[in-house]
């Protein structure tokens, strides 16, 4: 069973896995008003990012580790559109949209 855990602005929840152990969660984020509506999230390797397109424009979001390679481009995003995104290896992670270059967060995963 695979949880989902939405964050917005108004509300961060948080499940940690209890009791049979940690399990790989889902995390979902939104791209509203050509921004990410968290600047840093932090994740287990395994985790998995979706980036909801809440605009009325495409996006193109790029993952880009630290020393500065593209680790993935997950292509063109329409509106209204899901991107998913499973974090296998540990580091600091910059998130862009390669279409707007001002939109930018942090994911960590250790
Ligand atoms: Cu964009």
């Amino acid at each position: 069973m695979r949880r989902v855990i939405l964050i917005s602005a108004a509300s961060v929840l948080i499940v940690t896995g209890m009791g049979a152990g940690v399990r790989a969660a889902t995390i979902a984020i939104e791209q509203t008003a050509l921004r990410f509506s968290e600047k840093t999230v932090d994740l287990h390797k395994g985790d998995t990012m979706v980036f909801a397109n809440k605009d009325d424009v495409t996006h193109n979001v790029n993952v880009i580790n630290d020393d500065d390679d593209l680790a993935a481009d997950l292509g063109v995003q329409k509106p209204g559109e899901d991107l998913k995104y499973t974090f296998d290896k540990a580091g600091r992670f910059k998130i862009r949209c390669a279409i707007h270059p001002r939109m930018k967060m942090i994911i960590n995963v250790n």
